[in-house]
């Protein structure tokens, strides 16, 4: 495990259309969730960096794909997150271009971080991502965050829960961004699509 390969992350640039996007070479591993279910939050704690991406009380903060250089030609995209009602219809079919843009053409993309509110556990478009991972043979890692809003047992039999839903080549586990729990785990799998 390489923890200072995280904490040396830094900004690099933000992508409201395709043609800003950062150069397709190297790797590069998204962040994807529904709006508010922490992946800013996630991004911060795996760097230890408190505002590198802006995380907020308000969903539908990230507005637009934001990268993060490791150096090395090795990358994070935040994504904006879906599912955010109160976003105006043009503004929701925007991202959703953008997104899917994104998602189809970039070659660097070495796995996907899904970022779930352990709370609500997956929901109709987080099963439409992972769906879209297998199809496109990109890895997968299910974050179950905010795992410190239950207890223990409330937390496992969740993790037991989705463990039984989703393929088995993809990765479930606990985790707070909060608290920092569940960033050994997060960072090895991370470690291993990197170095792949
Ligand atoms: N208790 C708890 N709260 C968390 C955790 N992770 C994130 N939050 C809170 O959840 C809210 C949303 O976090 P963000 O990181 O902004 O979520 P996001 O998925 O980036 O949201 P969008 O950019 O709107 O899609 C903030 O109030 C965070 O403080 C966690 O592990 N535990
Ligand atoms: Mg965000």
């Amino acid at each position: 495990m390489n923890y200072n390969r995280y904490h040396k992350t830094t900004y690099l640039c933000s992508a409201h259309r395709l043609s800003q996007l950062p150069a397709d070479k190297g790797r590069e591993i998204v962040f994807a969730g529904r709006s508010n279910a922490g992946k800013s939050s996630v991004i911060n704690a795996l760097t230890q960096q408190k505002g590198l991406a802006r995380a907020s009380k308000q969903p539908g903060r990230t507005r637009q794909i934001n990268f993060f250089t490791l150096g090395a030609d090795t990358r994070l995209a935040d994504l904006p997150g879906y599912g955010y009602a109160r976003a105006p219809a043009s503004l929701k079919q925007h991202w959703g271009q953008l997104i899917n843009a994104y998602l189809e053409r970039r070659r660097a993309l070495a796995g996907l971080i899904l970022i779930v509110d352990i709370r609500r556990s997956l929901t109709g478009p987080d099963g439409q991502m992972l769906s879209w991972c297998e199809a496109k043979a990109l890895p997968a890692h299910i974050l179950l965050n905010k795992a410190d809003k239950l207890s223990r047992g409330a937390a496992k039999q969740a993790l037991f829960e989705v463990r039984k839903r989703v393929a088995e080549n993809i990765g479930v586990q606990l985790f707070s961004a909060t608290k920092k729990r569940g960033l050994d785990e997060l960072a090895q799998v991370m470690d291993a699509w990197i170095d792949a």
